[in-house]
This record gives structure tokens, sequence and C-alpha cells, in this order.
């Protein structure tokens, strides 16, 4: 990811990278209105945000083979591109991401911090949508449990992306805290400070939540064709 160097994020383990303004305003926009159109009862609503698996969610009894469809087209330009451009999933086994997550966030909701497992090549690309939050980074200790104050935190804008890959995708875990508003934000505690563009907005120390639904593109290494996955199935039931 050699286009990528001025963008990453040196305090973490190798690597992340975060880069502001990834779409535009009105790119976001379209995404954005792109995703309050799909049928609320494909949504999974959990009780602290709701996800959606996108082209599907993934099967078998191991739940990590994704059925082989394209991503809907809302999801594909202009961030497949771009991801293309800068080499984000060169080495990945599908040169591409095959597989996104939309996680929509109230003010107030999180996710607890969780590792994204075996089911993906390495390599997460995450872009915001329409409000800010703040990734908490945790390490593991000696026993392999999660530290239980974050080492790192990262801010991500509205509009950004955030890439982890590396031993930040296998040795760490991240989760997002419930909070309404966040708190403590300056260069002495988010690592991205110096990458972001809209220093301003946060410069007061505190930043308060508005709605935010995140892309989380991976590739799924096992990807199952339809005649195959029928057969895949009838053996499981
Ligand atoms: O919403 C986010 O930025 C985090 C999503 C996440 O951690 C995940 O999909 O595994």
């Amino acid at each position: 990811m050699a286009e990528l160097q001025s963008s990453r994020l040196p305090e973490l383990p190798e690597a992340a990278y975060y880069i502001s303004n990834f779409i535009t305003a009105e790119q976001e926009a379209l995404i954005l209105e792109e995703v309050s159109k799909l049928p609320g009862g494909r949504w999974k609503v959990l009780t602290h945000r709701r996800l959606l698996s996108l082209p599907s969610q993934l099967t078998g009894t191991a739940r990590d083979t994704l059925i082989d469809a394209a991503l809907p087209r809302f999801l594909a330009k202009p961030i497949l591109d771009q991801l293309k451009e800068l080499e984000v999933f060169k080495d990945s086994p599908h040169s591409a991401p095959n597989h996104c997550l939309v996680n929509e966030y109230q003010p107030g909701q999180g996710i607890m911090p969780h590792e994204d497992g075996p089911a993906y090549h390495p390599i997460t690309a995450t872009v915001s949508l329409g409000s800010h939050t703040v990734l908490d980074i945790y390490r593991k200790n000696e026993e392999g449990e999660r530290e239980v104050t974050p080492s790192w935190r990262i801010l991500q804008e509205p509009r950004s992306l955030l890439i982890t890959t590396g031993r930040m995708y296998g040795d760490t875990l991240h989760g997002i805290a419930e909070a309404q508003v966040d708190e403590n934000l300056g260069p002495e505690t988010i690592v991205n400070w110096n990458l972001l563009t809209d220093k301003d907005a946060f410069e007061s120390g505190t930043a308060k939540r508005e709605t935010r639904v995140s892309l989380t593109y991976r590739d799924v290494l096992k990807v199952a064709k339809v005649g195959n996955a029928m057969k895949f199935m009838n053996k499981k039931w």
C-alpha cells in the first residue's frame, strides 16, 4: 500500500491508515439515501445498533462462507473503484472486497470490543457516513484477554476511510463506546489528530454524535457459487 504511507498512523501496531474526505459530501448523501431505502425487514436489529450484511449474511456451520453475488451498485460505486486505485485489496484472495457490513448507530449506541475473525482476509476498510465516531483500540494481554482500557483512540470523521491490517487486525480488539457525546478529544488522546480535516469541529474537546452509518468492506475467504451452495446447504440440513 505504497500510496497510503502518508496516511499511516505510526503510533498504532502495523498497520492502520486514515484518509479524511475519502468520498465527497454529495457521494455521502447519495449512499445514505440508498441505505434509507433498504427494506426495514432486511436489517438485523440489535439493542445497540442495527446492521445489514451485503450481498448476504455469511453461511455454513462456521458462518464463514459467502454465496457468490455482487455488491449492490451504491456500495460499489465509487468506493470499490477508489479502494482499487489505492491498491488496498491488491494482495487479498479476490483482489477486492466481496462483502460489506452496514452498521447504523444512533447517538448513545456503540459496538462491544471485538476482533474481526478468520472468515475474512485480514484487511478491513471502513467508510463513515453521517457522523463522526471514536473507535477504541484495545491490546490483548499475555493470556490473549482484552485489556480493560483502550490503548488508543481513532476519531473517524464523516466521509473518512479507516483501513486496518496486519498486527492491527490480528493482535488488537476494537469497539465504540455507547456515548452521546465524545469527550477528551485532542492531539494527546486521538492518534489520527494530525490527519483530521476538520479539527475545528473537535477543538473544544467534545463532540456530539449524530446518526452514523458505517460501511465495513472485507474480502470473505470462502465463496460458494450458487449451485455448490445449494448442495452445501442440503448437506447441512
Ligand atoms: O462501525 C464501525 O466503524 C465498526 C464496525 C465494526 O467493528 C465491525 O463491523 O466489525
